[in-house]
């Protein structure tokens, strides 16, 4: 099926930053943005969320437009990421959830058995389902008049599978972990499912103007090693080779993509040879330790978030030791996760300054 918006003119991109780190290429200075950069952080965003309920908010493209574009304004980011949720995808498949203030997102009805499989769509059209995001997407490629490339994203499919068992979040993911061992088979089919849509969802989202795309495998490490290869990985593999395959058929130039498997530093040798341009890093792992694991990608990360909580000039030293670790080139600046509802925009902008400040100093040899 075709998307709908392909090869439409946006306006030229002024900051390439981030597109050149991904390729691999040279930049004066390092690109910086923050995972969860649109959010609970912001009081603009509580402004618009004291109105709206939150998938009210992603499934209204005027609104999620303008939550992308908050923190654009306020902060000196190199990059917008579409405002939206990975829990689309489940409820596309015709799951019900629901953002329970204080609780996070809850489901009705999780799968307790495969056999509740059979209530799932297995012939979604993406197109249709989640045309919203594709508008979002492309009313904010507008709106953001070239000043800095636009980020997609999808959940990947054991981070998905995770909440549609779990029914939210969870400390042990015990009930999700317990389908790898029991019903393997079932949930390899439950996996592919997910993979299938995801492939199209992240095809959509280019076509429909996402010049760069995020993968999240936020649950990756409650797997360990043995079932992050064997249920986690093939699908993140498959991924990034039939989301680059169907944008070449389609004749649409296939864009950098990211991978974040929180957790997953026991599979970052095989995480730089998935197929991704860019490998992001949690907070846990040493960046000369992943420059040797992974040496052919960009890396991405990876301040503790909690290092905002510290004084600006403390975020500073910060920022530069890890400039200094990670060095300025095929490096991208993020946090290790995303950003916490307490945080101080200006300590965010604080970490986004110093990114820029100390790197350009570093790359004239200062
Ligand atoms: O009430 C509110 O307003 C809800 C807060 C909130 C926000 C701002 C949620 C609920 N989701 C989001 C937006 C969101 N989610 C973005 C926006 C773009 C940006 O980064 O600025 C993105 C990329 C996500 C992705 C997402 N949702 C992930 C992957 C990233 C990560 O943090 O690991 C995950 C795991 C979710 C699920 C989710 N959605 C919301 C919450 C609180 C959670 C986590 C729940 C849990 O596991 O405990």
């Amino acid at each position: 099926m075709a998307a709908p918006y392909t090869g439409q003119a946006f306006p030229p991109l002024k900051n390439d930053l981030l597109l050149r780190a991904a390729a691999g290429e040279k930049t004066e200075r390092v690109p910086v943005w923050a995972m969860r950069q649109a959010g609970r952080y912001l009081p603009e965003f509580h402004e618009v969320r004291s109105k709206h309920d939150f998938f009210e908010v992603c499934q209204t493209p005027e609104l999620a437009c303008e939550i992308t574009l908050q923190p654009i304004r306020r902060l000196d980011l190199d990059a917008a990421i579409i405002f939206s949720d990975i829990l689309v995808i489940p409820q596309a498949v015709g799951m019900k959830v629901e953002m329970v203030p204080g609780k996070g997102p809850t489901f009705d009805d999780p799968l307790k058995t495969p056999d509740d499989m059979k209530n799932l769509k297995k012939d979604v059209n993406v197109y249709e389902t989640l045309n919203y995001v594709f508008e979002a997407i492309t009313l904010t490629r507008h709106k953001l008049e070239g000043k800095v490339p636009l980020i997609g994203f999808s959940g990947a499919p054991w981070t998905l599978m995770a909440y549609m068992i779990e029914g939210g979040g969870s400390n042990t993911f015990s009930k999700a972990k317990k389908w790898l061992y029991v019903h393997p088979e079932e949930s390899h089919q439950l996996l592919q499912l997910l993979t299938d849509i995801i492939v199209q969802y992240l095809v959509g989202q280019v076509q429909a103007g996402a010049q760069i795309l995020q993968l999240f495998e936020s649950h990756a490490g409650c797997l360990g090693p043995g079932n992050f290869s064997k249920f986690a990985l093939p699908c993140i593999k498959q991924i990034s080779k039939r989301v680059k395959e169907e944008l070449s058929v389609r004749g649409t130039k296939p864009v950098p993509m990211i991978i974040f498997a929180k957790d997953a530093h026991f599979a970052l040798e095989e995480l730089g040879e998935s197929g991704y341009e860019v490998v992001a890093l949690d907070w846990t792992v040493k960046p000369k330790h992943a420059r040797r694991l992974a040496p052919n990608v960009t890396l991405q990360g990876n301040l503790d978030p909690c290092a905002l909580y510290a004084s600006e000039e403390e975020i500073s030293k910060m920022t530069k030791e890890m400039l200094k670790n990670f060095g300025t080139q095929k490096y991208i600046a993020n946090l290790g996760h995303g950003m916490y509802p307490d945080h101080n925009p200006d300590h965010l902008a604080a970490f986004i300054n110093s990114v820029h400040r100390h790197s350009e100093q570093m790359n004239q040899g200062l």
